[in-house]
C-alpha cells in the first residue's frame, strides 16, 4: 500500500500507479519498481557476456586460421569454459566461419592431416598423451598394461585363430566319418597347400602322414589329426633354439625386417631382458631413415637402463653401427644390438645397404654381428616365407623372432619358414609390453594349433 511518509514527492504518482497495480493484481510499486530495475540489470550483463564471449571466440579461430591450426580446437577450447548455453553458440560460431570464409590452402590442410595423424598416432599409444608440440613426435613404447593377461596358451591360440579356424577346422571336417583312401589323402593335400604353410612343407607333413599311416596300419580317419600334429612338432622341435648370448665382448645382434614388425619394440623387449641378467647393452639407432625411429630407440634405452649410440637422422646407418660397435669394444660392453630402418625384402638397394652395415660391423669387430636376427609380424601369412628367404639369402639370418602371435594371426607360417630355411625361432612376441616376448617352445605352438576347445 502507499505511504506517503516514504515517497513525499512521487507520492501522487505513485499512488496512482498503485492503485493501477491492485487493479490487476499485481505487487505495489514499493516492490516491482526494485525488482523491474534488477531484472533490467540481470538481462543487460547476460547480454553482454554473450557478446563478450563470441568476439573471444572469433579472435581464438582468427588466430589459428592465421597460424593453419585446426579451428575445431578453438571451439573445444570455448566450449570447455564456457556454461551450457554458450557451447551451442560457439559450435555454431565455428561452422558459419567454415561455411562461410574462404577455404584452408592445400598446403594448410596438408599440414593438419600430417599432424592429425601424428596426433592419432600418439593417442594410439599413450592413453594421455601430452600436449603435442613437437611436429614429428617419436613412437613412444606402450604404456603399462592394467588389465589381467591371458596365459601364454591362450594368447597363443588366439594368434593362431585364423590358421587354426582354416587349418584344424577343416582338417576335422575332411576327416570326420570318413575311410581312409586316396580321395581323403587328395581331401587333405587340398586342405594343406591352401593353408598358411607354404606348399613344401605342406607336402612333406602329407607324405609323413601317408607312410605312418600305412606302416602302423592306421584305420580310423580322426587319428590322421594327431599324426598331423605329431609330424609339425618334428618339425617344429629343431628350430626351436632361444637366443645364447656368448661372450663377445661385445656379442653384436644385428635386427632386420620390413617395416613396422616391431624391430625396435623387440629390440627394447630383448635388451631388457639381457639387463635384467646383468648384461651391460648398447642400442646402436641405425634406423636413420624413418623420422623419430632413434627417439623411439632413446626411451626403451631409458626404460631398460641401456646405452644408445645415435647420429642425426639421414646418417649414413653403417656409419652409426660402426659407432655403436667401436664404443662396446672401448667400453668392454657384453652386447650390442643395432636396430635397422624396415624394408621391403624386394628393394635391392636396401638389402644392399644392410650387407653394407653387416660388413662393417666385422670390420670393427671381426666376426660380428653373430646374431643377424629376422623379425617377422604373424599376421604376414605366406608373405613370411618369401621375406625369410630374401632376407636369408642378403645377410645369411641366425634367427627368426614371431611378433604379435597375441592378435588374431597367421602364425601357421611358422611351419613352413622353419621347414624351409631351417633358421632357429628365437623368440615370440605375444603383446607390446616390455616382457611380451617368450622363447618359442615347439610342443606349445602345436598345441595351440591344433587345440580344438573353444
Ligand atoms: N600386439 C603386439 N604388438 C606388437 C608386438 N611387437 C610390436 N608390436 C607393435 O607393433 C608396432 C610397430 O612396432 P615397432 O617396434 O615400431 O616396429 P618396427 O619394425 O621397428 O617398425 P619400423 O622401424 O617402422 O620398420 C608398435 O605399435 C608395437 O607396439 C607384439 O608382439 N604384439
Ligand atoms: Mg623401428
Amino acid at each position: 500500500m502507499y505511504d506517503p511518509t516514504l515517497w513525499p514527492h512521487i507520492g501522487p504518482y505513485l499512488q496512482a500507479f498503485n492503485e493501477v497495480m491492485e487493479n490487476t493484481g499485481l505487487p505495489n510499486a514499493t516492490v516491482s519498481i526494485p525488482l523491474t530495475a534488477v531484472l533490467v540489470l540481470l538481462f543487460s550483463w547476460i547480454l553482454l557476456r554473450l557478446v563478450h564471449r563470441r568476439r573471444k571466440i572469433e579472435a581464438t579461430i582468427e588466430r589459428r586460421k592465421a597460424a593453419g591450426e585446426p579451428v575445431e580446437e578453438a571451439a573445444a577450447e570455448a566450449i570447455e569454459e564456457e556454461p551450457v548455453e554458450e557451447e551451442v553458440e560457439a559450435e555454431e560460431i565455428v561452422e558459419e566461419l567454415e561455411e562461410g570464409e574462404e577455404a584452408l590452402s592445400d598446403e594448410q590442410i596438408e599440414a593438419e592431416l600430417a599432424a592429425e595423424a601424428l596426433e592419432a598416432e600418439a593417442e594410439d599409444v599413450e592413453p594421455e598423451p601430452e600436449p603435442v608440440v613437437e611436429v614429428v613426435p617419436p613412437p613412444p613404447p606402450p604404456p603399462v598394461e592394467e588389465k589381467p593377461k591371458l596365459s601364454l596358451f591362450a594368447r597363443l591360440k588366439q594368434g593362431l585363430a585364423k590358421t587354426a579356424g582354416g587349418l584344424v577346422g577343416r582338417i576335422d571336417s575332411v576327416l570326420r566319418g570318413r575311410k581312409i583312401d586316396q580321395d581323403l589323402f587328395d581331401e587333405l593335400e587340398e586342405v594343406l597347400f591352401t593353408a598358411d604353410l607354404g606348399p613344401t612343407t605342406a607336402d612333406k607333413l602329407l607324405t609323413a602322414v601317408q607312410d605312418r599311416v600305412r606302416e602302423e596300419k592306421i584305420e580310423d580317419a580322426m587319428l590322421i589329426h594327431d599324426l598331423l600334429k605329431e609330424e609339425m612338432g618334428k618339425i617344429l622341435e629343431p628350430i626351436a633354439k632361444p637366443l645364447e648370448v656368448v661372450d663377445g665382448k661385445p656379442y653384436v645382434i644385428m635386427v632386420v625386417g620390413v617395416n613396422g614388425v616391431g624391430k625396435t619394440t623387440t629390440i627394447g623387449k630383448i635388451a631388457s631382458k639381457l639387463t635384467h641378467d646383468g648384461k651391460s647393452v648398447i642400442m646402436g639407432a641405425a634406423d636413420t631413415f624413418r623420422a623419430a625411429a632413434d627417439e623411439q630407440l632413446t626411451i626403451w634405452a631409458e626404460r631398460v637402463d641401456a646405452e644408445i649410440i645415435r647420429q642425426k637422422s639421414g646418417a649414413d646407418p653403417s656409419a652409426v653401427a660402426y659407432d655403436a660397435v667401436q664404443a662396446a669394444v672401448n667400453r668392454a660392453v657384453d652386447v650390442v644390438i643395432v636396430d635397422t630402418a624396415g624394408r621391403l625384402h624386394t628393394k635391392h638397394n636396401l638389402m644392399e645397404e644392410l650387407k653394407k652395415i653387416k660388413r662393417v660391423m666385422d670390420k670393427v669387430h671381426p666376426g660380428s654381428p653373430h646374431e643377424v636376427l629376422l623379425v617377422l609380424d604373424a599376421n604376414t601369412g605366406q608373405n613370411g616365407i618369401a621375406q625369410a628367404k630374401s632376407f636369408n639369402e642378403a645377410l645369411g639370418l641366425t634367427g627368426i623372432i614371431l611378433t604379435k602371435l597375441d592378435g588374431t594371426a597367421k602364425g601357421g607360417c611358422i611351419v613352413g619358414i622353419s621347414d624351409e630355411l631351417q633358421v632357429p625361432i628365437r623368440f615370440i612376441g605375444i603383446g607390446e609390453q616390455i616382457d611380451d616376448l617368450r622363447p618359442f617352445v615347439a610342443q606349445d605352438f602345436v598345441n595351440a594349433l591344433f587345440d580344438r576347445e573353444g
